[in-house]
């Protein structure tokens, strides 16, 4: 038989167990039980019974591995990726509309389909809705190869530009005390912190985006110099997360009341003795509940 371990697997006539476990480094048992589970994926069927993972299958698998990497639980990660597949109608067609530009490297099209999404859907859904799926949908194709890290930086820049673009055409804030965000020390992912801001600033009320990589002390010295109302600091990664703690503790010392978002802090653990207020995962909701305290 032609199976030799050096062909690799042509994943079109369906991998056996076997091979879907070796391509994405998850036991046997375990996809047999996220099947048993949480019907994740729905399987075919060789004649001879035994299980044949599709692309589509594959996708799906990755998913609910990357959801139990972050540290979800697999129940709660089966959740997850159920809802993201689940999603229909306008939302999942501009997602699919914004993820086809990224394929073809276009950075108007990624635009043209944010601006499609808010047109048709809003801005609060276009950001949480559309435009974050997309992101993490980019990253999984790049960590898995499937994509270019060119596609990647394109994609993000094409995204920022757009929100960049939408944060100019905003209207003029009232008059108050700014609201500071900033990324921790270490973190280069600015793009919820923009993306907040813009939510923030559509509904009049004044902010200043410090980006990426802020130092404590450069904070603690904005926030003095801009009077400010409150201070956001956002930290994708458990690595920066530390410093991006004591920035948070540096302000907070200062009596400015202080709030942090960003996988760096989605579970329980890691918010214990994080001081101010976690702004959860959602970015409208996080701006609800800045405007309703500052
Ligand atoms: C774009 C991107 C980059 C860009 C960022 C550019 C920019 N200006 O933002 C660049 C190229 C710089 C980059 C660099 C790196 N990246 Co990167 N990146 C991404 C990517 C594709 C999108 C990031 C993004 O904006 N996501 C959208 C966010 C907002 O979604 P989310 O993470 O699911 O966030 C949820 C919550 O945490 C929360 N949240 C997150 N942010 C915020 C903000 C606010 C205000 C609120 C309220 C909530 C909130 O809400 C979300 C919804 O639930 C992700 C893929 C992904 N899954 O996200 C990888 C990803 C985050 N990057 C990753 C990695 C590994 C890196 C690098 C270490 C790569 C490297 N080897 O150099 C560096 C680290 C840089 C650093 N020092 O911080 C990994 C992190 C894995 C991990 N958890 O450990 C990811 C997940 C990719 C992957 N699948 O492996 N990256």
């Amino acid at each position: 038989m032609a199976t030799g371990a050096d062909i690799p697997p042509r994943v079109g006539e369906g991998l056996a167990i076997q091979q879907a476990s070796h391509l994405l480094g998850v036991p046997a048992p375990t996809l047999r039980s996220w099947e048993r589970r949480y019907g994740l994926p729905t399987a075919g069927r060789s004649a001879g019974g035994h299980r044949r993972y599709s692309e589509e299958a594959l996708h799906q698998l990755r998913l609910m591995r990357d959801e139990v990497a972050r540290g979800r639980r697999a129940a709660d990660a089966a959740r997850e990726v159920r809802a993201l597949l689940d999603q229909q109608g306008p939302v999942r067609t501009r997602v699919e509309q914004l993820l086809a530009a990224s394929r073809r490297m276009d950075p108007p099209g990624v635009r043209a389909a944010l601006d499609g999404a808010h047109e048709e859907l809003g801005l609060a859904v276009t950001l949480d809705e559309v435009l974050m799926p997309a992101m993490r949908q980019v990253g999984a194709w790049w960590e898995t190869g499937r994509c270019d890290v060119a596609e990647e930086h394109l994609t993000t820049e094409a995204a920022r530009s757009w929100l960049a673009r939408m944060t100019a055409l905003a209207p003029a804030p009232t008059a108050r005390r700014p609201i500071l965000l900033a990324c921790g020390p270490r973190d280069l992912h600015t793009l919820g912190l923009e993306a907040l801001a813009l939510l923030l600033v559509d509904r009049s009320r004044a902010c200043r985006v410090l980006g990426a990589r802020t130092p404590a002390r450069t904070l603690l010295a904005a926030a003095t110099a801009t009077d400010a109302a409150a201070v956001v600091v956002v930290s994708h990664l458990t690595t920066h997360r530390r410093p991006a703690v004591e920035a948070l503790a540096a302000v907070a010392e200062t009596g400015v009341p202080v709030f942090y978002a960003g996988n760096s802090f989605l579970f329980p653990r890691a918010r214990a003795g994080v001081p101010g207020t976690h702004l959860g995962e959602g970015l409208a909701a996080a701006a609800d509940m800045l405007l309703a305290r500052t």
